[in-house]
C-alpha cells in the first residue's frame, strides 16, 4: 500500500489518535483496514479505500449509503432499540464534511465507526447461525420497505442482470485474452447448459410480475456481524444497497451459509448444500419478510439459491477467462478453484432441489 494510511486517515473527523493501521476482513473488492485508536476510550474505525472500476459512481454509493443508514438508524431509534452505534453502520465525514476523501493519487477512501465486540463467519455450522443470518437480511429488507423517494443510486447498472452477464462471458470467452479458455471447456459447457433454465428468473422480471425492492445485493455470509454471543449485531457491506429484487438477498446469503465447504475450497468432495442450514435460513428469511412478499415471489425463492450459485460461477470464470480483472485473487488458478467450488454447490442444490421447494412451500 503505497499511500501513507495515517495520512488519510488524518483527513477524516476522528476522536483520538491512529496508533495502528492494518488490513482487515477478506472482502474481494475494496481495501479495508482497521484503524485502532490510541486511549481505551476512543473509539476505532475501519478504512476503506473504495474500488473506483467496480463503482465508478463513488459519490451516487456514499450518497446511497448515508441515506440508507439514516434511515435505519431513524427506524431503530422509533423502536427504542439499544445500542444502535453497533446495529447500523455509522459513516465518519471528513473534515470538510464530505462523505469521502479523494487522495492525491485518484483514490477514494472512507470512514466508518468500528463495531467492537464483533465477527463474521466466512463457513457456517449452526443451523442457528444460519436462521439469525436469515433474519438479518430478512429485517433489512423490511426496514427499507418504506425507504421514502427519490431512487436509490444503481451503483453497479445490471449487477444482477443474468443476461448481461451471460453476454459478457460469450464475448469474454470468443476474445480469449489470455488465451485460457482452452482449459475450461468442461465448465465453459456447464454454463451454456444451463443459461435457459437459469433465465427464468429474469423473463419474469422482464414480464413485470416481481415487483422491484431495495435490497442489498451482496448478502454474502460474512457481510453479517454478529456480536460474542451470536447475535446478529449489524449488515455490512451496504456498497450494493439499490433497487433490486427479493431472490438477490435469499440466493447470495444460501450460496455462502448452506454450503458446507468454503466459497474457493480446492477439495471438492467438502463442498455441498447442506439442507438444514437452506432450512434454518430460509425459516429466519420469511419469519421477517413473510407477510410482505408475494406468492410468486415465496414460489422462487428455492430457484434463486440454485441461481446464485450459478451466476457466481458465471462470474468467476468469465473474470478467469478475463485475467482476473475484477475479484482479488491470493493464488494464480484462483478464480478457477473458485468457479469449480461453485459448479460443485450447484450440483448438489440440483441434487436436492424437489426437497428445497418443499420446505418453501410448507413455509407459505
Ligand atoms: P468488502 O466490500 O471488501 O467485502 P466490507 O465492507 O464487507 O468490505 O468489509 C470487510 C470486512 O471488514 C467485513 O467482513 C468485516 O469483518 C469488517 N468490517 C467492515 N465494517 C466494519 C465495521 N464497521 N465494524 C467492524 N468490522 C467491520
Ligand atoms: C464480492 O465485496 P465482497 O467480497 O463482499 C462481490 C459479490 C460477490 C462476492 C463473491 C461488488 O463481494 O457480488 O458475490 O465478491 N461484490 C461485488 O465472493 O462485485
Ligand atoms: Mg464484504
Amino acid at each position: 500500500m503505497p499511500q501513507n494510511l495515517f495520512a488519510i486517515a488524518q483527513q477524516f473527523n476522528l476522536e483520538g489518535n491512529p496508533a495502528r493501521i492494518k488490513p482487515f476482513g477478506s472482502g474481494h473488492i475494496n481495501d479495508t483496514f482497521k484503524v485502532t485508536t490510541a486511549g481505551a476510550d476512543r473509539p476505532d474505525y475501519i478504512l476503506q479505500r473504495i474500488n473506483d472500476t467496480v463503482f465508478p459512481d463513488v459519490a451516487g454509493l456514499m450518497n446511497n449509503m448515508a441515506r440508507v443508514t439514516r434511515h435505519i438508524r431513524h427506524k431503530l431509534e422509533e423502536a427504542d432499540e439499544k445500542d444502535i452505534d453497533r446495529r447500523v453502520l455509522t459513516l465518519i465525514p471528513g473534515r470538510d464534511g464530505a462523505l469521502f476523501y479523494k487522495d492525491a493519487q485518484g483514490g477514494y477512501w472512507r470512514m466508518l465507526l468500528f463495531i467492537p465486540g464483533g465477527k463474521t463467519y466466512d463457513i457456517v455450522n449452526s443451523p442457528e447461525k444460519a436462521y439469525q443470518g436469515g433474519r438479518a437480511f430478512g429485517r433489512f429488507q423490511a426496514l427499507l420497505s418504506d425507504f421514502p423517494p427519490p431512487p436509490l443510486k444503481e451503483t453497479i447498472p445490471d449487477f444482477h442482470n443474468l443476461e448481461k452477464r451471460l453476454q459478457t462471458f460469450e464475448r469474454t470467452v470468443q476474445a480469449d485474452p489470455v488465451k485460457r479458455a482452452g482449459r475450461v471447456k468442461e465448465e465453459i459447457e456447464m454454463i451454456r447448459r444451463r443459461a435457459d433454465e437459469m433465465s427464468v428468473l429474469h423473463r419474469l422480471v422482464l414480464a413485470g410480475k416481481i415487483p422491484r425492492r431495495i435490497t442489498h445485493n451482496d448478502t454474502k455470509f460474512n457481510n453479517i456481524l454478529f456480536d460474542a454471543d451470536d447475535r446478529v449485531l449489524c449488515i455490512l457491506d451496504l456498497d450494493t444497497v439499490m433497487p433490486g429484487f427479493v431472490h438477490f438477498d435469499f440466493g447470495d446469503a444460501i450460496r455462502t451459509c448452506a454450503n458446507t465447504g468454503a466459497e474457493d475450497e480446492k477439495d471438492l468432495t467438502k463442498v455441498s448444500m447442506d439442507i438444514k442450514l437452506f432450512e434454518a435460513y430460509a425459516r429466519g428469511f420469511l419469519e421477517e419478510t413473510g407477510s410482505f412478499l408475494l406468492p410468486l415471489e415465496i414460489e422462487y425463492l428455492a430457484f434463486s439459491a440454485k441461481l446464485f450459485a450459478y451466476a457466481q460461477a458465471l462470474r468467476f470464470l468469465t473474470d478467469y477467462i478475463d485475467g482476473d480483472h475484477y475479484y482479488k485473487i491470493h493464488f494464480p488458478d484462483h478464480n478457477l478453484q473458485r468457479t469449480r467450488a461453485q459448479l460443485k454447490l450447484l450440483q448438489s442444490m440440483e441434487e436436492q432441489y424437489e426437497d428445497m421447494k418443499q420446505i418453501i412451500k410448507k413455509m407459505r
